[in-house]
């Protein structure tokens, strides 16, 4: 469970654990008004995607959970589910308290009070694929759909109001508070505290609007910097009195600022190159159900390969995730879920109000993480057609109106005719040259610097001014597949094309930043696009997805760890 937020004048409990479990099948979850006549005759691990299971391998259908826990008699629940795939309806004591159609994002429900402490917690999820119920994730995405309550869940015990989140960006901090009424409440005394080594209380001006605190953090407060050398970390207390009332959160979060220049992207002011790569949270075993240990794992192995950036694809990071990149000082780029979106899907009213709603919870989730530098959304939409610019228009405005601090960007693979790249801060740029080729040549390594200059005459013509960095490339290679024709899926070619690719990006002059696709190979379609996915996997990792290193790590480690990653005079 997530350790930030934090509430230290309210009983928090982690419902993770061993749940009560039925795999419902084709059921109609509409058809299920009395969740009381469920037999639960299995057991589930919470968090953990159901299908990942042996049991339940590749099924798809309607499941349902059930808990058993305690909340004090007269108190109020806040759930909190920090991830699901792909459509869930809550319930507590036989009553509807939820539902929602958004995989991956945060989400909470509320318990009203009641004098018993035992209270029934039934959630019903589906991972079937349905346009008109789950709108946002589709059969077609190239990584696995897995279904389940896969990341944690947890439950506060709260009065009638409390104190939700308190933001902190820009010298400015934010109070969020949440109400058992439809109202938030009118009037509040807040304090505020700081620490960075030792407590510190500092004088804050309050202004109260609409439920919302300002404060401005004092001059006086001079926290050290956070960068990916130095990850410095602060921490914030904020505690209001509402109605007599007293609630309070502890938040974390650091001082850096993320801006570009001109083509540069600047961090505390310097020119930076970001050096990574793309990585979902995927394991065979558990499928998007990654533990910290396994997320702290990863980043290990990341640091290894001298990476300070990982590209969060395609979906809202688990915070457990983004807590070790704040601690580690990686640059994170944060995205909502998505994949090749179409042009009917982007005019489609139902579709974007999802969209929107789940990038405005990504944002509010993780405001607060220094590590996150980089918004983005809609990976690979269809931001070459005319009819998408108002979905790519509403969502640059809403994310900068939540944040105005952070680059919003998108990864396009329409580069060369993208109608939205007016509205980005950062131009991310997704390509395959040398890998989706059709080229007579056994190794048409030389595609990739064609690609390259082909791409920067471009964009040096349209877009002049701004960052451009390449947000994904890569070659699939199959894990022990060793050919000495260096052949496609060989571990050499993979090799080869990897070593091209740093060797021409990380020095080019124009160039800001470069994320290979992908950390580890990861499990896709299960039908017949798999033909172009041996093994059914995603297979262009640089490591397996098991975590075992192919020949290309250590051709991109040694490339990555030699360049300096800045522009000269910068931090790294
Ligand atoms: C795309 C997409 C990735 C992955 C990749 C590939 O660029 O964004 O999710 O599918 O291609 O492997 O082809």
């Amino acid at each position: 469970m997530p350790r930030y937020p934090a509430f230290p004048d309210r009983r928090v409990q982690s419902l993770d654990g061993v749940w009560d479990f039925c795999f419902l099948g084709e059921q109609d979850p509409d058809s299920l008004d009395d969740v009381g006549s469920i037999t639960f005759s299995d057991k589930m691990a919470v968090p953990m995607a159901f299908d990942a299971m042996p049991q339940y391998a590749g099924r798809r259908g309607l499941v349902a959970y059930r808990l058993r826990f305690a909340l004090a008699p007269g108190k109020f629940g806040r759930l909190l589910f920090a991830g699901m795939g792909m459509w869930m309806r809550v319930f507590v004591d036989g009553e509807v308290r939820g539902e929602f159609a958004l995989p991956y994002s945060p989400l909470e429900c509320l318990i009203p009070a009641s004098e018993r402490t035992e209270r029934e917690l039934v959630v019903l999820v589906d991972n079937r694929f349905d346009p008109s119920r789950s709108p946002l994730q589709r059969n077609y995405f190239d990584f696995y759909a897995y279904g389940g309550l896969f990341r944690s869940v947890t439950l506060q015990e709260v009065q009638h109001v409390w104190v939700e989140r308190a933001f902190f960006s820009n010298g400015q901090i934010r109070l969020r508070l949440g109400s058992m009424r439809a109202e938030p409440p009118a009037d509040a005394n807040l304090r505020f505290w700081f620490n960075q080594e030792s407590p510190h209380e500092a004088k804050l001006a309050i202004e109260w609007k609409d439920g919302v605190g300002t404060a401005v953090v004092p001059a006086e407060f001079s926290g050290r910097v956070w960068s990916p050398d130095t990850p410095h970390l602060h921490q914030l207390t904020a505690e209001v009195a509402v109605e007599g009332i007293r609630s309070s959160v502890v938040e974390r979060f650091g001082l850096r600022e993320v801006t570009t220049r001109g083509t540069e992207i600047l961090l505390n002011g310097q020119p930076i190159r970001l050096r990574g790569y793309n990585r979902h949270d995927a394991h065979p075993q558990s499928g998007p159900a990654l533990s910290p240990g396994q997320h702290l794992a990863d980043l290990q192995l990341l640091k290894q390969l001298g990476c300070n950036c990982v590209r969060g694809s395609h979906y809202t990071q688990d915070q457990e995730f983004l807590e070790l990149c704040d601690e580690l000082g990686f640059l994170v780029w944060e995205e909502s879920l998505g994949w090749q979106q179409d042009e009917e899907q982007l005019t489609n009213p139902r579709y974007l109000e999802l969209q929107l709603d789940q990038t405005r919870r990504m944002v509010l989730a993780s405001m607060n993480h220094p590590s996150v530098i980089l918004w983005g959304f809609l990976n690979e939409g269809e931001s070459h057609l005319e009819s998408t610019q108002a979905a790519y228009t509403m969502l640059f405005q809403a994310v900068r109106e939540l944040d105005s601090t952070r680059l919003v960007t998108y990864a396009s693979n329409h580069i060369f005719d993208d109608k939205n790249l007016h509205l980005a801060d950062v131009i991310s740029v997704n390509c395959y040259p040398a890998w989706y080729a059709e080229s007579e040549e056994v190794r048409p390594l030389e595609e990739i610097e064609a690609y390259l200059d082909q791409l920067m005459d471009s964009l040096a013509e349209r877009q002049p001014d701004k960052p451009v960095i390449i947000s994904e490339i890569g070659a699939g290679a199959i894990y022990g597949f060793r050919d000495p024709l260096r052949a496609h899926w060989s571990e050499e070619y993979q090799a080869d094309l990897l070593q091209r690719v740093a060797e021409l990006v990380l020095p080019h002059p124009k160039l800001s930043g470069l994320l290979l696709w992908q950390m580890y190979d990861m499990r896709t379609y299960s039908y017949s696009k798999a033909l172009f996915r041996p093994r059914a996997f995603n297979n262009k990792g640089t490591l397996d997805e098991y975590r075992r290193p192919k020949l290309a790590f250590e051709v991109v480690r040694s490339l990555f760890e030699a360049d300096d990653c800045v522009k000269p005079g910068g931090p790294c």
